[in-house]
């Protein structure tokens, strides 16, 4: 069987997952414990990153690569457009949400973690004694971004990399909602490797609220102020959600 190593937080591990469930196909998700287990990783993989698939004696790495091995090996549901504009299109976009969404989606959610105590919360392991969880509120003020500025740009984002971050999602929102006001997918009648990249990609910006995705249930449906709860974007998300109804599956 076909195994994951993976962060369930994870939001290119959700791309790999999404994208395997999508093809039906059967796999056994091993969740790699950050820092110790990422040792274990590095040997089997040659680097330290989620995610990483085990296909028999085949080992690999990067979201992109695992999802290119899986189109070849199991064509069932084919999520590459063979038609050669729609596959540019659908391979451009991939590597847009990986490269700008995934990486601005990282940074407004740290951004976000000194005003939404949800969230803040929701991203402590489980098993955090209650000490320490009030603990991290009272220190909530310190996660605030403008806090950050003194520290360079060495140690976590500036507010300035923040605020940056969150105009680039606003109008990669706004250009996704324009997209999907006039086609049920990004680029083709079926979805392809785009919407399953945006989708996924998107999930620190508003966490799906899905009983596939394994995360906390205090996590499930929060998001980051001014992008998660503008009504401009709740054309994408519904449609994000939709795409998780249809194609995610449980179990
Ligand atoms: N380009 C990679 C990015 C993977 C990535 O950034 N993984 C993160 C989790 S979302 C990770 O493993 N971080 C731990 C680390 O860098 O040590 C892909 O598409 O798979």
């Amino acid at each position: 069987m076909l195994e994951l190593y993976q962060f369930e937080l994870s939001h290119y591990s959700e791309k790999v997952r999404f994208v395997l469930d999508y093809k039906e196909l059967p796999y056994r998700k091993i969740e790699v414990l950050p820092g110790l287990g990422q040792l274990d990783l590095y040997r089997i993989s040659g680097q330290r990153q989620v995610p990483v698939l085990k296909d028999g004696g085949t080992i690999i790495a990067d979201s992109t690569a695992i999802i290119q091995h899986l189109e070849q090996e199991y064509s069932t549901r084919p999520v590459i457009p063979t038609d050669s504009p729609q596959q540019g299109l659908c391979l451009l976009m991939e590597e847009w949400a990986d490269a700008s969404i995934g990486l601005n989606a990282r940074k407004v959610l740290l951004g976000s973690l000194g005003q939404n105590a949800a969230l803040r919360q929701g991203l402590l392991p489980p098993d955090t004694p209650e000490v320490l969880r009030s603990l991290t509120d009272s220190m909530a003020e310190f996660l605030s971004p403008d806090r950050w500025g003194w520290l360079g740009s060495g140690v976590g984002f500036s507010a300035g990399d923040i605020d940056h971050a969150h105009r680039d999602l606003r109008q990669n929102l706004e250009a996704l909602c324009l997209i999907l006001k006039e086609q049920p997918f990004l680029v083709a009648d079926t979805p392809t490797l785009a919407d399953f990249a945006v989708a996924s990609l998107m999930m620190y910006v508003k966490f799906p609220n899905h009983p596939a995705v394994k995360i906390p249930e205090a996590l499930k449906g929060q998001g980051v102020q001014g992008l998660a709860d503008d009504p401009h974007f709740a054309a994408f998300f519904t449609w994000r959600d939709r795409l998780y109804t249809n194609y995610r599956r449980s179990d």
